[in-house]
Parts: C-alpha cells; sequence; structure tokens
C-alpha cells in the first residue's frame, strides 16, 4: 500500500468480535504479528447483545491478554444457577459440584469494549469496515487476503490466516466443500431476549421450563436484566412489543416469582434462532477456523462465547510454536484439540436444550420423560455434579 499502510503481517485475522480480538492481544503477548480485518464499524460490533455468562478459563485469558480488570471489578461472581418448573424454584450449587468453580456475569459487549480498547492502547491495528475481505492462497505457505477500504482494494500478506468471523464469514465459506465436513441441527424455535434498565428478579440466574415455553432471567449488572422467551421461529422482534413480552415472561416464572418482576422499557430486543453446528477439521493449510466460525450451540448452556475463548486458547498455543520454536506440527494439533471440547459443549448444549423448551412434536411422554430428567437433576448429588462441572466449563 503506497499510503505507508501496512502490506504483511504474521497473522491475518478475519473478525473483530470476542475471538479475533482475544486472539490478536494473545498473540501480541507473545511476540507474534497480527492484523485484524472486520467488515463493520465498531460501534456496529459494540451494539450486539450476545452472550453473559463467563467461565474461569475465559476470565482466565482475559487475565493473560491484560483485559481482565473491568470483569473483576464490574463482573458478578455466581455460585448456583436456579431452575424453574412446576411452579417451584430449584437452586443448583454449582460451587458444590465442581469443587469450587464459579461463573463471571459480564456482557459480552463490555468484553469486546476492553479488548478494543486494549488493542487500541497497544497501538495495534484494525481494519473496520473492510469490505469484500477474501482468504487466498491459504493452501501454499504465502497467504494473503484482499479486502477494500475506502474505495480501495487492497492486500495484506501474511504466514496464517485466523478465520475469527462467525457463523456467516467468508473463512469457512472459502473452503473448498469437499474438505470440510458439516454436523448440525436446527431447533423449532428461537430466543426472544429483551434488555431493560430494572433489577434483576432473583440473585441468580433462572432457567424456567414451562408448558407455554422456556424463559430464562439473567443479567448485565443489579439494574440491568437480561430476559428471553422461547418464541416460534418465525416470529419477528415486532411480533413483541413490551407488554406482551412481560406477560409472556411471567406465565412462564412461578408466580412467587413473577409477582417480583420489575419491568422497564426495552432497552435492546432481538430474536436468536437457535442451532448446533460443528466444521470438522478446523485447519485448511494456513486458513483456521476459530469461534462461532468453526461451531455454534445453542445459549441454553452459556457456551458460545466461552468456547470462542477455548479455540482462541488452543490456536494461541498452535501459533506460538509454530512462529516462535518453528514447530510446524504444532499447527497440526489444533483442530483435534478445539474439537474435543467443541463437541462435549455441543453435548451439554444440545441437552440442556432439549430438556428445557417446548418442542411442536412434544407428545405426553416426552413431557414425562422431561419431568422425570429434571426432577432427577434437582434430586440427585450426581447429577447436579455432572451439570455443575458442565456449566462452569470443562477444564482445557
Ligand atoms: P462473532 O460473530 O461475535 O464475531 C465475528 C466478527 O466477524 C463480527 O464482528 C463480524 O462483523 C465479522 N465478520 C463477519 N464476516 C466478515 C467478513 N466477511 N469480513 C470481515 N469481518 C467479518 N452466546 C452465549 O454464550 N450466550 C448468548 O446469549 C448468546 N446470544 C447470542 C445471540 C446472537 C444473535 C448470536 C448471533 C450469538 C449469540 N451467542 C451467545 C453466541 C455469541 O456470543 C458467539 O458465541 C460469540 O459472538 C462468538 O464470537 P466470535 O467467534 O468472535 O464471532
Ligand atoms: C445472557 O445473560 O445473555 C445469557 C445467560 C445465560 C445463557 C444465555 C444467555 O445461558
Amino acid at each position: 500500500m503506497s499510503d505507508g499502510r501496512r502490506t504483511r503481517t504474521q497473522v491475518c485475522i478475519i473478525g473483530s468480535g470476542p475471538a479475533g480480538l482475544l486472539l490478536g492481544q494473545l498473540l501480541h503477548r507473545a511476540g507474534v504479528d497480527a492484523v485484524i480485518l472486520e467488515r463493520r464499524s465498531k460501534q456496529y460490533v459494540l451494539g450486539r447483545i450476545r452472550a453473559g455468562v463467563l467461565e474461569r478459563t475465559t476470565v482466565d485469558l482475559l487475565e493473560r491478554a491484560g483485559c481482565a480488570g473491568r470483569a473483576h471489578s464490574e463482573g458478578l461472581i455466581h455460585a448456583g444457577v436456579n431452575l424453574a418448573f412446576d411452579g417451584s424454584l430449584h437452586r443448583l450449587d454449582l460451587a458444590a459440584g465442581s469443587g469450587g468453580k464459579t461463573v463471571l456475569v459480564y456482557g459480552q459487549t463490555e468484553v469486546t469494549r476492553d479488548l478494543m480498547a486494549a488493542r487500541e492502547a497497544e497501538g495495534l491495528i484494525t481494519h473496520y469496515a473492510a469490505e469484500d475481505v477474501e482468504p487466498q492462497d491459504f493452501d501454499g505457505a504465502r497467504p494473503f487476503v484482499t479486502f477494500t477500504e475506502g474505495g480501495v482494494r487492497r492486500r495484506i500478506d501474511c504466514d496464517v490466516i485466523a478465520g475469527c468471523d462467525g457463523y456467516h464469514g467468508v473463512s469457512r465459506a472459502s473452503v473448498p466443500p469437499d474438505a470440510i465436513r458439516t454436523f448440525q441441527r436446527d431447533y423449532p424455535f428461537g430466543w426472544m431476549g429483551l434488555l431493560a434498565d430494572a433489577p434483576p428478579v432473583e440473585e441468580e440466574l433462572i432457567y424456567a421450563a414451562h408448558a407455554h415455553g422456556f424463559a430464562l432471567c439473567s443479567m448485565r449488572s443489579p439494574t440491568r436484566s437480561r430476559y428471553y422467551v422461547q418464541c416460534p421461529v418465525e416470529d419477528r422482534v415486532e411480533d413483541w412489543p413490551d407488554d406482551r413480552f412481560w406477560d409472556e415472561l411471567r406465565r412462564r416464572l412461578p408466580e412467587d416469582v413473577a409477582r417480583r418482576v420489575e419491568t422497564a422499557p426495552s432497552i435492546e430486543k432481538s430474536i436468536a434462532p437457535l442451532r448446533s453446528f460443528v466444521a470438522e477439521p478446523l485447519r485448511f493449510g494456513r486458513l483456521f477456523l476459530c469461534g462461532d466460525a468453526a461451531h455454534i450451540v445453542p445459549p441454553t448452556g452459556a457456551k458460545g462465547l466461552n468456547l470462542a475463548a477455548s479455540d482462541v486458547h488452543y490456536l494461541v498455543e498452535a501459533l506460538s510454536g509454530f512462529f516462535l520454536e518453528g514447530d510446524a506440527e504444532a499447527l497440526d494439533r489444533y483442530s483435534t484439540r478445539a474439537l474435543a471440547r467443541v463437541w462435549k459443549a455441543e453435548r451439554f448444549s444440545w441437552w440442556f436444550t432439549s430438556l428445557m423448551h417446548r418442542f411442536p412434536e412434544d407428545g405426553a411422554f416426552d413431557r414425562r420423560i422431561r419431568r422425570a430428567e429434571l426432577d432427577y437433576l434437582v434430586g440427585s448429588e450426581a447429577a447436579a455434579a455432572a451439570f455443575s462441572e458442565n456449566y462452569v466449563g470443562l477444564p482445557f
């Protein structure tokens, strides 16, 4: 580029979501150079309301990236979650079931904000509004990425391309179809989410199973709540005025909880489809898929963001081995190691989604089986411990 912009880096990262930003930060700390190309504006990326629960391993990675300060000062430590069904609330003690582990309630938006601030403070390069990004020649040893910025077609040469561009990104779409296998399950419902400046109804999260459908009571702070209700997959946000949402949420909660729900005008509403998805493998020559570009989980198990961090952990190890120790075989290990943890999180997310939601084809037998599973889960220390160790996050 004639204007003095960078034309070369070691790792070209596509996508400035949690995966791309965390990868960029940890590579920098390891002494590996990386440039990020992001399709959207910084404001657009920060405007997306998504995950809310961080596993300990994710917080550890933020600490390694030098970005955990606000998460520790503003995040909420949770040692339990509640299940609600048949009019009652049942607390599952996460810490007791996982040898003392807890989760941190801290919004993905804030994680993204902290990672962006750290990247800017260290003068690291992110090209926002990078259009028509194309990963090229990644089946050889000299890959490069082209993109359009300000109407000018540009090129960055690199040694490795990290596809951190989410489910709808260009990276996975650039892989030859015969080189990749995908596994997918689409659920016959979505989640209608609402954010409001109202105190959370309960100190810890509530996952509610009800004849009318699933509901989740979460939060972002002691004064900001995040709620979800299961909705038909074809619903649109305009089908859900605030009053309808609050009525449906309260209908799906135990009466004593419903009475305590404090409402306020929504400051954000969105509908997310639910799917389970995994691509295999995660490496294609010098192109590596990471985060939602590689897999999707239904948000019931609060695993999406945490799996992105998990992939970054394994990818940083592989790239550090390659760039700093000349260990080309380190690149070979990424896919197998990352996928082993991905599939365990896919299983838990699928199981918890299947347990807590109403399916159109449900019959009387299905409802009895779900009730028996819930009774077993809240009545057995072994079952609760199995839930807890998955919910707080399995070790790397
Ligand atoms: P992301 O999708 O966050 O980031 C990918 C980035 O790549 C985006 O900024 C995108 O603009 C950019 N990009 C895409 N194509 C590009 C291209 N061609 N060129 C350049 N850049 C490109 N997880 C939970 O745990 N709990 C939840 O409640 C939850 N709710 C969700 C709701 C929705 C609507 C969605 C879509 C996801 C939700 N998730 C949730 C999962 C979510 O948190 C993801 O797991 C997390 O964002 C993964 O981070 P990334 O892999 O970085 O992908
Ligand atoms: C959220 O707070 O957005 C959230 C929490 C737990 C989940 C899903 C979403 O399982």
